[in-house]
This record gives structure tokens, C-alpha cells and sequence, in this order.
């Protein structure tokens, strides 16, 4: 046997088939093991005592490796190392390099195609799945919007979906949302150098046209959150023929190509810092910056709500996320969610 069994049961599913995840494992600390020697060479020796594998079992998982798209140069006499990454959202890829205490270390679940990552990571919440756990899928066949609508997730596009457990009321959920939104802001500037702007409360825009959406879904008691899974849903590089009118995507905006892997990890070490600083301190700790990066403040909205339809100055965001509007006569409103129309 070329593998101590002792790992967590994690499981994968490409292609439809489930496979036990000891695989998941191996993969994640070989790619560890390279990524810790940078340019260096490692033997197959030293790989295989520190698997506590055989060569030939360390020889099998390589090729595995090389099959989905990681090039592995290998050198007579000095061994192996990586040389180049696939553009694949592989969860042992990721889980095994993201820099985070909780969010998507552990396991993540990758497919190649799902109905809604949301829908996949509703179902894993209720069976108990931790706080933490990510679905990521490269297309969906049934992407969720709010309120019924759709999200169009053709190839190229991230589709993510977290596992949180944050132990608050549901009334603090937009503030979850516009801090996942200004993480992945943060995650566009560090991939592309483009500055996002966020319309609340779950909408990234560059140029007046939707890059990424949010949508998060909760269940709940009557006052505490059983758990809450936020969907991020991101055109990166998305060809515009495959949009539907309104939307850009990162391929478009910066004419180069990303590595969605590398952009998930830095999504997802942003959102834990953001997410630690909300539970440590509340969402008054990080408003000024989800002022700044807001999109209506300011400006006159009319927003759809479900009983209704609110009119007036979108003025500031409230210590829990909730959009504060002043209508002309002078009252303000506090709006948990909706769809914001800008008035010019
Ligand atoms: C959203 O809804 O913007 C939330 C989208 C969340 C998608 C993620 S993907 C991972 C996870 N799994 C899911 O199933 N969903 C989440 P909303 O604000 O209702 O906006 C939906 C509207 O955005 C649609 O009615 C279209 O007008 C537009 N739209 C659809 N697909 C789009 C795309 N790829 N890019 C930009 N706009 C799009």
C-alpha cells in the first residue's frame, strides 16, 4: 500500500464519478511539497519518505498530476519540480496552498460541472459539513440570482460557493455579503490592477457593467443562523460572446488571461481576514472601506423591495450593512435587500 489511510474522508466529483478522496490528499501534499521547494529540484527519494510512500507510488500520482494539465519537469539525477500550473479550480490544488485557518484549507469539492454550486453546498451544510468548506464547479447548469433569476456560467467564469457558520442573526447577513463583495474587489485589484466598484448590497461593476454577483442563502431559526452559504459568481476569463448584455468579464476589462486558481486563493484569504474582523468586532470595523468602494452612495435610488418600492437618497450604510435611504420628505429607511436602480 502506497498511502497511510488515515485522512479525513474527503470526496471529489469530476466528470460525475465520486471517487474516495485518499487521492484528494496525496495530490494536495505532493503539490505542497513542490510549491515549498520553489525552483529547487527535489528526488523522487526524499518525496517518498516524506509521503512514507514508494517511488513507484509517488511515480503514479506525478503522472496523475501531469494528466490534469500541472507541469512537472523531470531531471535524471536531480529529481522533480513544478513548472507550470493548469487554469483549473482543482480543490486539492487549492486547499493545499491557500494561506487560511478555515476557509477552503481543508476540504474543498470541485467540479467540473453542477447545477449551482449553491444548491451542492446547501445539501453538504445540512448533512454537517464545517464551517469553511468551499464547492467550486469550472460551468453550472442551473447558476442562481436572487429572487428566482439566473446566473449564466458558461467555461472560464469562477463558481464558488462557502460553508458558514457565523453564529449571528439574520439580520447581519448583508453585512456578510458586502464583505464578501470587497473581498473580491480587493482579489480583482490584486489579479488585474482593476478597482471594482460594488452596488449594494451583492454586485461587483467595472465600467457600469456586472463583473461578479453574490448571492447568499441562510438556514435559519428564528433569531440565529443555522448556517449560510455564499455563492460568488465571477466572468474571469469569459469570453464576451458567452455574457448576456450588462456584464463584463476580467478577459475583457484586462485583456489578459488569469489563473482562477491562483484568484480563488487570494479571494478566499481576504474574505477569512474580512470575515475574522466581523466576528471579532462587527461590521462598524470594515464600513468605511465598503463605503468607499460603493457605487451608490450618495446617489439617488429607487430600489425594489419586496412589498414595495423605496425612493430617495442612498446616504450610508448602517452598523449592520443595511442601506440607509432618506426620501423627500425628509424619512429614512433602512433597506436589508433589494434591487437598487440608479436615478440620474
Ligand atoms: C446575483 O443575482 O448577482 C447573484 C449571482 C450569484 C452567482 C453565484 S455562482 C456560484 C453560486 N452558485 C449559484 O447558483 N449562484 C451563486 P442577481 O442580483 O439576482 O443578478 C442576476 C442577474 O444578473 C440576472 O438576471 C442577469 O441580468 C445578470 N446575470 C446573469 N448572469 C450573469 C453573468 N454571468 N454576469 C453578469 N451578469 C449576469
Amino acid at each position: 500500500m502506497d498511502y497511510n489511510s488515515s485522512s479525513t474522508d474527503i470526496y471529489t466529483k469530476r466528470s460525475g464519478v465520486m471517487k474516495e478522496h485518499k487521492e484528494y490528499e496525496v495530490k494536495k501534499k505532493i503539490l505542497r511539497i513542490f510549491r515549498e521547494n520553489g525552483e529547487k529540484f527535489i528526488s523522487g527519494e526524499e518525496i517518498s519518505s516524506e509521503m512514507g510512500f514508494t517511488r513507484a507510488g509517488v511515480w503514479k500520482y506525478i503522472t496523475k498530476l501531469r494528466e490534469e494539465g500541472f507541469e512537472i519537469e523531470a531531471v535524471p539525477h536531480l529529481g522533480y519540480r513544478l513548472h507550470g500550473v493548469p487554469d483549473a479550480l482543482r480543490g486539492y490544488d487549492i486547499s493545499g496552498s491557500v494561506d487560511t485557518k478555515t476557509i477552503g484549507c481543508k476540504a474543498i469539492y470541485d467540479f467540473e460541472s453542477t447545477s449551482s454550486t449553491n444548491e451542492v453546498a446547501y445539501g453538504l451544510a445540512e448533512k454537517g459539513e464545517p464551517e469553511g468548506t468551499v464547492v467550486l464547479s469550472e460551468r453550472q447548469t442551473k447558476g442562481r440570482g436572487r429572487m428566482g433569476r439566473k446566473w449564466i456560467s458558461p467555461k472560464g467564469g469562477i463558481y464558488m460557493s462557502l460553508v458558514l457558520r457565523p453564529d449571528v442573526g439574520a439580520d447581519e447577513i448583508p453585512a456578510l455579503t458586502i464583505i464578501a463583495a470587497i473581498a473580491v474587489a480587493r482579489a480583482v485589484r490584486v489579479m488585474s490592477g482593476i478597482e471594482p466598484g460594488v452596488k449594494w448590497p451583492n454586485d461587483l461593476y467595472v465600467k457600469g457593467k456586472k463583473l461578479c454577483g453574490i448571492l447568499t442563502e441562510i438556514k435559519a431559526q428564528p433569531d440565529m443562523v443555522d448556517f449560510l452559504i455564499l455563492g460568488i459568481g465571477i466572468n474571469v476569463n469569459t469570453s464576451e460572446n458567452d455574457l448576456p448584455d450588462g456584464a463584463t468579464s476580467l478577459k475583457v476589462e484586462y485583456g489578459k488571461h488569469i489563473n482562477r486558481a491562483e484568484f480563488v486563493k487570494i479571494i478566499l484569504e481576504e474574505f477569512e481576514r474580512d470575515y475574522c474582523t466581523f466576528r471579532e468586532k462587527g461590521f462598524m470595523a470594515l464600513r468605511d472601506e465598503c463605503r468607499q468602494k460603493s457605487l451608490i452612495l450618495g446617489s439617488n435610488v429607487k430600489i425594489d423591495v419586496h412589498n414595495g418600492v423605496i425612493e430617495g437618497l442612498a446616504f450610508d450604510l448602517d452598523e449592520k450593512g443595511a442601506l440607509l435611504v432618506r426620501n423627500s420628505n425628509g424619512i429614512v429607511k433602512r433597506v436589508f435587500s433589494g434591487d437598487v436602480i440608479l436615478c440620474r
